[in-house]
Parts: C-alpha cells; structure tokens; sequence
C-alpha cells in the first residue's frame, strides 16, 4: 500500500504546474474544474497546501455571474496542444485569464470541505466560502428550471461527455460544419474517445451557447443526476462550512432537502436515477452510473437508497469488481469506450462516499477495487470493469489523487 500512494504521489508531482495540476500531461494540458476539486481531495492527504492552491487557482478564474469555467487555460502552452482552445471560447476571466464559458459538476465545496478537514485552517475556509456560494448561486440563477432541478447545457457539462444517456438528445444536434483538428487521438485510440460525430455536435452546442454571450442553452438542456447530486452535496457541505465560520447554515441545508426531493420526484424510477431531457420533459433512460450517485445524499429516502443498492448489486456488479460507467447489461455498454462503459475511480469514489454510512461493507469493496485497479493498471484515466486493462491516458491525476484519499 505504502508502494500504491508513493507512486500516486509520484504522479501528482509530475502533473503539477507549479498552481495547478494538469489532468494529464498530454492528454488534458489545463487546468481542469471537477478534475481540480478532485485533485484537491487527494492532495489534502500528503501537501494541504498544494490542495489549497489547486482549488485557490480555480476559483481565482471565476466569472463575475459566479460560474466556474470547466477549463482555465494555461498562457504557457500553444493553441495546438488542445482542441477546443481559448481562440475557440474567446473568453477572459476578471483575472484576466482565457478559459472555458461552460461549467462541470460542482464537486469543489465537497473538496473545500474535505481539504479543511484533513487541514483546520480557516482563513482557506473564509476565503473560499463565499466564492463557493456564489459557484452555487450562478446555478440557481441561470440553470434551474421551475421543477427545482438543474440544467445543462452541454453533454461536456456532464463529466461523462459520450455517456449514453446522452445519444438521443444529441442526435437532434446539427453537427458544425466548421473544420476543426481533434487533438485527443494524437494521444489515446480513437476507438476509446467519442466518435467524429459526437466531436462535430460537441463543437457546434459550444458555438451555439458562446455565440448567445454564454446565456442561453441551445438544443441540447438535461437535468443530469449526478451534476444535480454534486449540487445539493455543496449545499450539505457549504452547511458544515457556514457552521464553523459562524455563519448560518440553515438555508443551505434547507435548499439539499428541497433539491433532494425534487430529484427523486421528477428523476428517479426503476432503481435508477435518470437523467431527464428539459425540452420534452421525456426522460433520458440509460444505464449511466451517474444514476447511483445519488447515494450520496443525507436525505435520500431509505427505500430509494435501498433500491440504488439493489441496482448497484443487481446491474452494475456491485461488490464483484470496479464500477462500470455504464450497466454491463445496457446495450449501449462498450466495456473500453470512454464514458460508455468503462470504470473511472472519480465514480467509484463518489459511490464509496455515498456507502459509508449506509453499507460499510459495500463501501469496503467498492474501495478495495479502488486500489486493486490502480495496483494492477496504473493510475489510468479509465480501465475495462471486467479485465481491469487500462485504457485512455497513463497518469491520470484524479486516478492519483482519489487513491491517495482512499488508503488514508
Ligand atoms: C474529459 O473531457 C474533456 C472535455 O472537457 C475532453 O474530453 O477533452 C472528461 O473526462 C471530463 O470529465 C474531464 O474533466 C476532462 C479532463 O480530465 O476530460
């Protein structure tokens, strides 16, 4: 165990841009913003103040409405190294950095919480708080609809940018027609990267949102489970942050119940959560982990977190191996195509959290194939559930950093 963190801790350290850390090298030459609240998790355990400055150096990209771009843009390296660039989004940050007009899950206030834990010091706290809140209330104020939940407007925004769930609204996208260079299959096979078409719908909904200003969302609007989760989860956190800096924490914890229950009213069916198209109201049906994140949440209903329970067993193989991104028995499931199918230890640690205080024991298993993956495979971004070969890029920071946090 001790030779797994080492090597974890070898790879941070490689990654590391000297106020961030690049997802991967190559691969990801930027900064990243759930990557960073990851990265962030892990670091707490072996240099709080690497975890400090990793979240510190996204936040200080913020937009004034709030929004936390998904990429900051590192000055340093050249337009061609990633595609699409800042020429592409044609955006600065107050700070005067390019980056990104899109946002991700918001994992950070969880991480905030996380790095405070591992390491008291509250002045990190003060500071971040009220960037936090206003991450939160640029979601309230652009992306929720009047049913409570939240909406996205980009299959990027999801994390799991070719998850299936995805197909059907995205076959409505006119693909760009604008001529573009992928960098991504200079570095990974392009049978484990989404196809050329996703790319072509990808780079025309990014066009299409940054042409409105970054205001209005285009063909492409779902409420997804797991960026709903990641929500109402800062709100849990920002509870427990407000109570140690002496501020309120009541109508954070009142807004997780009212957003928890709004998420099991209009998204959950069958055992799974779904996400839900906000055109047609229809919902996306799909065998997306991002379904079982909610386990995550204090006020979950007990038989609806039962019923997680069971699918996780039942469908996603629960407690016989890592967790696959996409049901094994969906028959969009491709156990080495990024999103689709295979297991991604961000996932895995989300599900590991939300088992903790339900089942210890499923929670036992679900980190002892944490480590069994990165101990066989590497930190590799994303490795078959079944094999555990690995696949996409090699040092993948938060394969790194969430192993780190699990041995801890
Ligand atoms: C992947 O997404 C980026 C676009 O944002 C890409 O494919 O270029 C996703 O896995 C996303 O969840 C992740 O944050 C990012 C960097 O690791 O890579």
């Amino acid at each position: 165990m001790i030779a797994v963190r080492r090597r974890a801790v070898r790879v941070l350290l490689a990654n590391w841009e000297g106020g961030h850390t690049v997802p991967s090298r190559r691969l990801y030459p930027h900064q990243w913003s759930w990557d960073s609240a990851f990265i962030a998790i892990g670091n707490a355990r072996w240099s709080p103040r690497r975890a400090k400055m990793e979240l510190q150096a996204l936040f200080g990209a913020q937009w004034r409405d709030g929004r936390v771009p998904h990429i900051v843009f590192n000055p340093r390296v050249p337009e061609e190294a990633y595609f699409p660039g800042p020429r592409f989004w044609r955006v600065r940050a107050p700070s005067g950095a390019a980056t990104s007009g899109i946002v991700q899950p918001p994992v950070h206030a969880l991480a905030a919480w996380r790095v405070y834990r591992a390491d008291p010091d509250p002045v990190f706290l003060r500071r971040i708080y009220p960037r936090l809140v206003a991450q939160q209330e640029f979601l309230r104020a652009a992306r929720r609809g009047p049913d409570g939940l939240l909406v996205i407007v980009h299959p990027w925004e999801s994390g799991m940018d070719n998850s299936p769930a995805w197909d059907v609204p995205l076959a409505a996208v006119e693909p760009t027609r604008m001529v573009f260079i992928r960098r991504d299959v200079d570095h990974v096979a392009a049978a484990e990267r989404p196809t050329d078409l996703d790319y072509a719908r990808y780079v025309a909904l990014a066009a299409a949102y940054r042409d409105t200003g970054y205001r209005e969302a285009g063909a492409f609007a779902v409420q997804d489970p797991l960026f709903n989760t990641a929500y109402i989860a800062a709100e849990t956190a920002l509870a427990e942050i407000a109570a140690v800096l002496g501020e309120d924490p009541v109508p954070h914890r009142r807004e997780a119940e009212e957003a928890t229950a709004a998420m099991v009213a209009h998204l959950y069916g069958d055992g799974l959560f779904h996400a839900r198209d906000a055109h047609t109201g229809k919902p996306l049906a799909s065998g997306s982990a991002a379904g079982l994140i909610p386990l995550l949440l204090p006020t979950l209903p007990d038989a609806v977190a039962d019923a997680l329970i069971a699918t996780a067993v039942n469908r996603f193989r629960l407690g016989l191996g890592p967790l696959p991104s996409c049901a094994p028995d969906a028959p969009e499931f491709d156990p080495t195509r990024y999103w689709r199918g295979p297991s991604w230890i961000n996932l895995a640690w989300l599900l590991w959290r939300g088992l903790r205080r339900r089942r210890p024991d499923l929670a036992e298993a679900v980190a002892a194939d944490i480590i069994r993956t990165v101990q066989q495979a590497g930190f590799r971004e994303y490795v078959d559930p079944f094999t555990l070969t690995g696949h996409g890029c090699e040092d993948f920071s938060w394969s790194a950093a969430l192993a780190v946090d699990v041995l801890a």
